[in-house]
């Protein structure tokens, strides 16, 4: 897996721009969950190998099981991909033909976003342009865009608009540094060869500028989540360098984020894709994955390589208590529609936060420590008005408490704590239990 966060691209030592400070917005501490939205024309074949491991196997670019990097596996000789496209589209029809094979015939932001939000999500995350360089909003940049080609309708604006008239936030993944559509192609088969073979000349950077700018002035992010870095050639202090980018995005949305993967000496909060940050994070994260094994939706996964809702629920609580935000991935069908087995998940997750939620959203992670023999079956948050004991393993035996549980009841029975942590039996099978213990005024570490 590749760290951004130590990436901070070359030549920093001759010209090194002055960089905002990033304040981590309350909304966003608040939020603790959005919904990441990857679909383009991937999501045509909707075609990956699938691993046994949930990550992506370093340097396994042949049988990439990112369906979203179908473009690229597709021209990696001899890989299944090629042969599937070969196979289902014809001998000589390329990936970018299916520019116009792509219609989202069935999509409406409207029921994707009430669905998002059912599921209790706060902010959604779509794809505004993928590394093979399709683009989902009527950019003046280029034509490979779905307001030309394939749907003919600005998916950007659709998703801004259904979003925020639903009370989410909004953000704007972008792939900065890595577009096969306007460069010299060669397949990408290591993880070395994502920063050797991408472009890094000025003409470039001056493109993925114009294109983040128009993404600034039509919508105003209010989290601009980049990836694969900036191109080399506007990492100086040129009028369309990462710096001159950031301001221009702060002028336009003053409590702006962005995410840690720009290559440059500046991030707004950390990532971990598939991957973990270790215990708790003194800086703000984001945990993102998809709900199988890919971001692009993949015909080839089955229920078995999804997450259940309890490991959704455990995922959540794991990370929310050490101070990150959960962005979880849905990758659309081609149609615009969300596979079924998506859509379960996600009312499943709603369900245990609607009656939950209070121990996620508006929290701070508890500074308090668990013994070995506590950490398997507790997880800590504080919130506004009371302190929370999450249950991971509401079946099993627990050890006491790491807390003092003196008037503190059951989220979802309301049952009083009596005589240690004994879950009613309401709340066994859940993933979680949740222990709720107002705060007394002697207590002072409120968030
Ligand atoms: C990665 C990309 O290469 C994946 O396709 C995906 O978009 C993920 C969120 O970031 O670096």
């Amino acid at each position: 897996m590749i760290n951004f966060e130590d990436r901070v691209g070359p030549d920093f030592g001759e010209h090194n721009p002055t960089y905002p400070e990033w304040n981590f917005p309350t909304w966003l501490a608040d939020a603790k969950f959005g919904i990441f939205v990857h679909w383009g024309l991937y999501s045509v074949p909707a075609w990956a190998e699938v691993g046994d491991s949930p990550t992506a196997v370093e340097d396994a670019y042949r049988d990439h099981q990112y369906a979203e990097w179908y473009g690229n596996t597709v021209r990696v000789e001899g890989s299944s991909a090629q042969a599937y496209q070969r196979a289902t589209f014809g001998e000589g029809t390329s990936y970018e033909d299916l520019a116009d094979v792509w219609t989202a015939e069935k999509f409406d932001a409207d029921d994707c976003v009430a669905l998002f939000r059912k599921a209790g999500a706060k902010y959604v995350v779509p794809t505004a342009k993928h590394h093979d360089g399709f683009c989902l909003w009527a950019t003046d940049t280029t034509p490979f865009n779905s307001a030309v080609r394939g749907p003919r309708r600005d998916l950007m604006q659709e998703f801004a608009d259904s979003s925020r008239s639903a009370g989410l936030k909004f953000g704007s993944y972008f792939s900065g540094a890595l577009d096969w559509h306007v460069s010299d192609f060669r397949a990408i088969d290591s993880d070395a060869d994502i920063f050797r073979l991408r472009r890094n000349d000025e003409d470039f950077a001056r493109y993925s500028h114009a294109q983040a700018v128009e993404l600034i002035e039509r919508f105003s992010p209010d989290i601009l989540w980049n990836d694969i870095e900036w191109p080399d050639g506007g990492k100086s202090d040129s009028e369309f360098g990462v710096a001159a980018l950031f301001r221009e995005y702060l002028r336009t949305v003053p409590e702006g984020i962005v995410n840690d993967r720009w290559g440059v000496p500046s991030h707004g909060y950390l990532t971990r894709e598939y991957s973990d940050i270790g215990g708790l994070s003194d800086k703000n994260w984001e945990s993102c994955r998809g709900l199988g094994k890919s971001f692009g939706v993949n015909q080839q996964e089955t229920a078995a390589d999804v997450l259940s809702v309890a490991e959704l629920v455990q995922h959540l609580v794991s990370v929310v208590s050490r101070n990150g935000n959960f962005l979880l991935n849905i990758g659309l069908a081609a149609d615009g529609t969300i596979p079924a087995i998506y859509r379960d998940r996600l009312l499943g997750l709603g369900a245990w936060l609607d009656v939950n939620g209070q121990a996620i959203y508006n929290t701070r992670p508890w500074t308090g420590t668990l013994s070995d023999q506590q950490q398997p079956h507790y997880a800590v948050t504080v919130g506004p008005e009371a302190t929370y004991l999450c249950v991971l393993t509401p079946d099993a035996e627990l050890p006491p408490a790491p807390l003092d549980l003196a008037g503190g009841s059951w989220l979802g029975t309301g049952d009083a704590a009596v005589g240690g942590v004994v879950v009613p039996a309401a709340l066994r099978g859940e993933p979680i239990a949740v222990l709720s213990i107002p705060h007394r005024s002697s207590d002072v570490e409120l968030p």
